[in-house]
């Protein structure tokens, strides 16, 4: 058999874009409704988005940034029957409904874990790495990203040789895509052929199925399964399982709100998946045996906790020298039985060695954790050499970031703020100007 080609894992986080606001869209995600209406910062929530970005990037991983959409977004205004001037489309969205608008004003797009579903290209049966923009068709407010996410995708892994990019599945309910929120790639090295772990909420062409009573499953089996045809990727390299529907209904609106996993390991609660035992069993035969589960008891961590501290939205990264870090949020330090626990976990060296701890309360407020702010990308060196390299995190990049957001963010935005021209036109400046230092080329509807 040939050598495996080394890859490495990369992570994209998505760039805080600069109308991030709490408008309480996502019935089911705890956090975005109780912090609706709130005032937000955009600048403080792109800043803490950054130091992250660079903190990873500094500590000898791949990091990259993926630019934030077009908001408020006019394109989809004037789709829906609003017209004349920009701002005139503004005024109209917001005299008859503020909701809608605010929809159309969403920086929901940070959160790339539901970017899209990326397969590296030690996984399909044509060698190269295939992503598919998710649909996000459960919550208006995100079906309207897929397009330019494609774009953007598109720009950033810009090699028909290395890449392809899938359309996103069709945008019916059926069909609900979450993206990476929802799948996990386990391997040994990042460059053997791995398992992709499918997690959904609900079977769509099945009514018999169990699935949630209070709050939506956004994926369903059958996009999953979906997502797996197009990467071209072989049946017996594929788990599927289901989120305990019980646990939607507790606000655990995506899979990696209750697990992460990394290589040959799997964090997550053991009230994560309906007939966990089998899920389990599934993915240590797959993994031919050399597979490990950390399950969290709820005895010592409560479903309320884990949604409320978002411990398991973390980030398990290997690190160049072999260790593995869990990346949480502050909220993980200040919830007492989270910190118990994970305190326990480094102790009982079951293979989490490091903790590092980040302030994301910004984005936290909406829901999203360090995992909901990163698209992980599993590449081989001639797939990094592919990639658009002014995508990559590095020192230059990094204060021309910091300044850029200086220059063109606003430090408190309200929801009566979003119709404001201004904002809209501050916003295109920004975000053309980011289109030269990432050098993506025209990707937004207003410069096409
Ligand atoms: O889709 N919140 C996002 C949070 C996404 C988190 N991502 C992952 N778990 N991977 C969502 O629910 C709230 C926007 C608002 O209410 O203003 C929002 O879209």
């Amino acid at each position: 058999m040939q050598n495996p080609a080394k890859a490495l894992e990369a992570n994209f986080d998505g760039l805080v874009g600069p109308t991030h606001n709490y408008s309480g869209l996502s019935s089911g995600n705890l956090a975005s409704s109780k912090n609706q209406a709130k005032p937000s910062n955009p600048r403080q929530a792109a800043k803490q988005g950054l130091v992250k970005m660079k903190a990873l990037h500094d500590a000898g991983l791949i990091q990259g940034v993926l630019a934030p959409q077009e908001r408020p977004d006019i394109h989809t205004l004037r789709r829906l029957g609003f017209s004349g001037s920009d701002s005139a489309v503004l005024f109209q969205a917001r005299e008859y409904s503020p909701r809608l608008l605010a929809a159309c004003c969403s920086a929901s797009s940070m959160w790339t874990a539901n970017a899209a579903t990326v397969s590296p290209s030690a996984d399909t049966m044509d060698g190269r790495v295939h992503f598919t923009p998710a649909n996000l068709t459960n919550k208006f407010h995100r079906s309207i990203e897929h397009e330019t996410t494609g774009r953007i995708l598109a720009a950033t892994f810009n090699s028909a040789r290395h890449f392809v990019h899938h359309s996103a599945l069709p945008g019916a309910e059926q069909f609900g895509d979450e993206g990476a929120a929802n799948h996990t790639r386990f391997c040994q090295e990042y460059g053997d052929p791995g398992v992709e772990f499918f997690v959904f909420g609900r079977y769509a062409f099945d009514e018999s199925r169990p699935k949630p009573v209070r709050y939506p499953a956004r994926q369903t089996f059958e996009a999953s399964q979906a997502i797996a045809r197009k990467h071209k990727l072989s049946p017996n390299k594929v788990i599927y399982a289901q989120q305990n529907p019980d646990l939607i209904d507790q606000g655990v609106f995506h899979n990696d709100v209750i697990g992460v996993g990394n290589r040959n390991m799997l964090f997550c609660h053991e009230q994560a998946y309906l007939n966990q035992e089998q899920v389990k069993q599934d993915l240590a035969r797959a993994m031919h045996g050399n597979f490990s589960v950390i399950e969290v008891p709820t005895e010592k961590v409560s479903v309320t906790d884990a949604v409320k501290s978002y411990m398991f939205n973390s980030q398990l990264l290997t690190m160049p020298d072999g260790r593995n870090l869990l990346v949480i949020p502050e909220e993980s330090r200040q919830t007492v039985s989270v910190w118990n626990y994970l305190n326990e976990l480094l102790e009982s060296k079951q293979g989490i060695d490091e903790l590092k701890i980040f302030d994301l309360r910004q984005s936290m407020f909406n829901g999203g954790g360090p995992a909901c702010l990163r698209l992980r990308v599993v590449l081989t060196e001639e797939e990094r050499k592919a990639t658009n390299p002014h995508t990559l995190m590095n020192d230059q990049l990094f204060s021309k970031l910091n300044d850029w957001i200086d220059q063109h963010y606003r430090d408190y935005l309200e929801e009566k703020d979003l119709a404001d021209p201004q904002l809209l036109l501050e916003s295109r400046t920004a975000l053309d100007e980011l289109t030269q230092i990432l050098n993506l080329g025209p990707v937004y509807p207003f410069q096409r």
